[in-house]
């Protein structure tokens, strides 16, 4: 008989590389909101994927910049804390990438005494001789790594680093019931749907000016009855989300409640308003609350 593995991968990289859609792609759920804009993930995004003799612990996590004010220090220590409990690191870099701007982070990976699989992700837009290029690289960079080749959106290669990392996960019992798929609650998904609209509708600082709350989740037999908080930071935020006799907030929410009927599997009643909540991003009894600063 085979012993029971289980354990933490936890995936790193430079923001907008695809760390959020190579989790969804790993755990075959849309967990992670998923934007072409940078710092769109800004949690820790525990995916669990379970198999009769395993247990894979993904993290999602936010991409490494230098922090510029309170929310962003609290995305940098979710990074931190994937550093520190991993049992095997997935560093995941794009193809034309050459490094990761924070030196410190850099070297964590570079001297990593657990496992690092080094993923050069996106292979799909290039060609043969740009991976070469990069193969040749990473390998000098980061030494100690095993490389691979892959395309998350694509699913290329993806299943390759899944059997390495069963390979190379611990033995050890499950940590989490089998039928789990993340640490999230329910609430969670539904803010992050209703920011990931707004990161595709708006522009400049407006999405990194919106947090949302949702007040109200309430499930009936047939239908989930939901109520959010729109929260900015400034009056005129406020109006340029509203949009003009309030088109632009109803596109976020019919698009948020068609991607929640899907996660749910339930129809769902979305209710929408905006509030200006000025320097939340800065405030740290605000960031508790909305799930950051967990220290
Ligand atoms: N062509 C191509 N695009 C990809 C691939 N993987 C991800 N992308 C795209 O890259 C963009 C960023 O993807 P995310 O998964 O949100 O990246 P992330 O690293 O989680 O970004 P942050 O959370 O902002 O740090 C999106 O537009 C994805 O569709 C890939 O393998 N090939
Ligand atoms: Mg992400």
């Amino acid at each position: 008989m085979t012993k029971h593995k289980a354990g933490f991968v936890n995936i790193i990289g430079n923001p907008n590389v695809g760390k959020s859609t190579l989790m969804n792609a790993f755990v075959g759920e849309r967990l992670s909101i998923i934007t072409s804009k940078a710092q769109t993930t800004r949690h820790r995004i525990l995916g669990i994927v379970n198999g009769d003799d395993f247990q894979v612990l993904l993290s999602d996590t936010p991409g490494i910049i230098k922090p510029a004010y309170q929310l962003q220090e609290s995305m940098m220590d979710f990074v931190k804390s994937a550093f520190e409990d991993a049992d095997i690191l997935l560093y995941l870099v794009e193809l034309g990438e050459k490094d990761l701007k924070d030196e410190a982070f850099f070297n964590k990976i570079k001297n990593s005494k657990i496992p690092v699989l080094l993923l050069i992700n996106k292979i799909d837009k290039g060609n043969e001789e740009l991976l070469n290029e990069a193969l040749k690289l990473w390998q000098e960079k980061v030494p100690n790594a095993e490389i691979f080749a892959i395309s998350a959106l694509q699913n290329f290669g993806v299943p390759q680093v899944f059997n390495r990392i069963i390979e190379l996960l611990p033995e050890s019992p499950p940590f989490y019931p089998k039928d789990q798929l993340t640490d999230k609650p329910e609430r969670f998904f539904v803010n992050e749907a209703i920011r990931e609209k707004i990161l595709i509708h708006y522009k400049k600082e407006i999405p990194y000016s919106v947090e949302i709350d949702t007040e109200e989740f309430f499930e009936d037999e047939n239908i989930i009855r939901i109520r959010s908080v729109i929260m900015v930071e400034r009056e005129t935020q406020k109006g340029i989300v509203i949009g003009h006799k309030g088109s632009a907030l109803k596109r976020v929410g019919t698009e948020a409640r068609k991607d929640l009927e899907k996660f749910f599997g339930k129809q769902i009643h979305l209710e929408l308003y905006v509030k200006v909540n000025k320097n939340w991003r800065s405030d740290e009894r605000q960031l508790r609350r909305f799930g950051y600063n967990q220290k």
